[in-house]
């Protein structure tokens, strides 16, 4: 067999058409996980546009024909010479595995992203398939790669020699303004808002990242510990290249995948000076910290330049847990920062854990009732993970009881996970009732006007299909006189 990664000497490229593939399914995806870009592998793919002749860049989410494997295959040993790889989640890894086991021996099968990073042995162990991983910012290494560079030379890559595993050494982070921002040219799909799989109001939506790192510590987000991965310190961009990207993108609805937009607040406010001098008309979404509420002035600059949503990581109710996780900050500080953030008319989004190290039932329960309390607008609760090198596997080991599942979730023997699950719905029902449903559509068409009059009418219009999908999606896993007993009966149970 002819060794693949050895450079034909009659073309200038050493690859012809290298396919860039995100490879979660749509059948599983959630709606949030459907409504954004893949920016990781967009950045990836951008960056080796010269260096190979050709670049097919596939969602596998908004593939419908492409998503059967068969077919995929197919095209892959017709047209493709390299197989580049994004797993970024810790989510479908068995189902992208078997999908990486199916690839064919003789085409180079690269991956990279978060979770490749996080699990680099364990991905090489379960995927024969896999040449090599990229670890940590993929841009500068790719090219190296799709330039047939000798392994050992590219700095950032593990891959397989005689049997074993070589782990190069880490590669310099190159400077944030010298990355290219991802080129939407290369899209198949565009990005819509899709509720519960139903294409509602035609809204677009696209993710400009402005920055990349964070300085916090919290327990358990844990990629700076990793000895295989490679985390920058904040580093942010120039607000013009920032703005000039907003500008370019043709979505109305955009997403800062930042970690943090409000880390520098005197930066996010040249942000919005230079969006609202530019009279551009989008709407912004931002991840942040409670923090931000030290800012009015920032935030009622947000308001004007179009900023319509606030994700903010809440964590949990219970000082002994937030100290535990490391975040950073008590319940009073969460309540009063609340208190000034809600004289804003901005959507607040906020993240919980729960099932943390030694919580109750009890304890867990109360997300719903805090949440409500502080006026947050929407909530996400998930079960804790614990990853791979979380400081917080050392509370685990010393407290009796506590476990940790294959999916990283913890679970102990007062609360197993079907237990956990259980208290998820609980929590999810005593907040979601149909009073808050209708504080929620109150609040994005009257209050903050996350929508205009004609996108509400098309929500309106698509809301009997919503409902049956709804219905539909009960149905089929089961539950629907559960879950309608729980909303209108006894939701607080
Ligand atoms: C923006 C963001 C989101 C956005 C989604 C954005 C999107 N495009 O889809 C939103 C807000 C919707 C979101 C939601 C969630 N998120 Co999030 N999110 C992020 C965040 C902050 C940034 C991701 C990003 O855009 N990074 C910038 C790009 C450039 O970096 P990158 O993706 O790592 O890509 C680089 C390399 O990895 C590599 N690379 C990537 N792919 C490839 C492929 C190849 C072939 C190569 C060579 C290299 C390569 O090169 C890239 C460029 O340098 C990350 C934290 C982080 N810093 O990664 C968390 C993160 C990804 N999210 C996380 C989580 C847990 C969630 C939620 C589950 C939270 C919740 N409570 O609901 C949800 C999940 C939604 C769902 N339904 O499943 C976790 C994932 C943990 C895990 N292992 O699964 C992270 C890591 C945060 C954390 N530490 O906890 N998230
Ligand atoms: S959870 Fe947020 S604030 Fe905490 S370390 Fe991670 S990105 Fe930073």
């Amino acid at each position: 067999m002819t060794d693949p990664f050895i450079i034909s000497k009659d073309t200038k490229m050493k690859y012809k058409h290298a396919l860039f593939m995100n490879p979660y399914i749509e059948r599983s995806a959630t709606s949030a996980m459907m409504l954004f870009p893949p920016t990781g592998l967009e950045y990836v793919a951008t960056s080796a546009q010269d260096h190979v002749g050709k670049i097919t860049l596939l969602d596998l989410r908004y593939e419908k024909d492409l998503s059967d494997v068969d077919k995929l295959l197919d095209f892959i040993r017709k047209e493709i010479d390299i197989v580049c790889v994004s797993i970024g989640w810790n989510r479908q890894i068995k189902e992208i595995c078997d999908l990486l086991n199916r690839m064919p021996k003789d085409i180079p099968l690269v991956v990279g992203g978060y979770t490749a990073t996080e699990k680099v042995e364990e991905l090489f162990e379960h995927c024969p398939k896999i040449d090599i991983i990229v670890r940590g910012e993929g841009e500068e290494t790719v090219r190296e790669i799709l330039s047939g560079e000798p392994f050992e030379n590219i700095l950032g890559i593990s891959y397989r020699k005689n049997g074993k595993i070589v782990h190069n050494g880490h590669r310099p982070l190159p400077d944030i303004d010298n990355i290219a921002s991802p080129d939407r040219a290369l899209r198949r799909n565009e990005y819509r808002f899709l509720f519960n799989g139903v294409n509602v109001a035609n809204l677009a939506f696209d993710t400009v990242l402005s920055a990349r790192g964070c300085p916090y510590n919290c327990k358990f987000c844990t990629f700076k510990l990793n000895p295989l991965g490679q985390k920058r310190d904040y580093s942010a961009r120039s607000v013009e290249s920032v703005v000039n990207e907003i500008e370019g993108v043709p979505a109305n609805m955009i997403l800062f995948s930042d970690e943090n937009f409000s880390l520098d607040a005197k930066r996010a406010e040249e942000i919005c000076d230079l969006i609202i001098a530019r009279k551009i008309k989008k709407r912004f979404i931002a991840q942040t910290r409670i923090e931000i509420a030290k800012y009015p002035r920032l935030l009622e600059k947000m308001v004007k330049a179009g900023f319509k949503t606030l994700l903010v990581g809440i964590e949990s109710p219970h000082d002994r847990i937030l100290a535990q996780l490391n975040k950073g900050f008590d319940s009073a500080t969460v309540r009063r920062y609340f208190a000034v953030l809600k004289k804003y008319p901005i959507y607040y989004h906020g993240y919980f854990i729960y099932g943390n190290i030694t919580e109750t039932e009890e304890e867990m329960l109360y997300i719903a009732q805090f949440a409500r309390e502080i006026g947050v607008d929407s909530i996400t609760f998930l079960k804790l993970r614990i990853e791979k090198f979380s400081p917080l596997k050392e509370i685990v080991d010393k407290t009796p009881g506590y476990h940790i599942g294959d999916n990283g979730v913890l679970y102990s023997e007062a609360y197993s996970y079907a237990d956990l699950k259980k208290i998820g719905r609980k929590i999810k029902f005593a907040f979601y009732t149909p009073s808050r449903f209708l504080h929620i559509f109150k609040k994005c068409f009257i209050d903050i006007k996350f929508f205009t009059l004609s996108e509400a009418m098309a929500f309106l219009a698509a809301m009997p299909q919503v409902l049956k999908s709804v219905i539909a999606r009960e149905i089929q896993k089961g539950r629907l006189s559960d879950s309608l007993k729980r909303t209108f009966i006894h939701n607080a149970k």
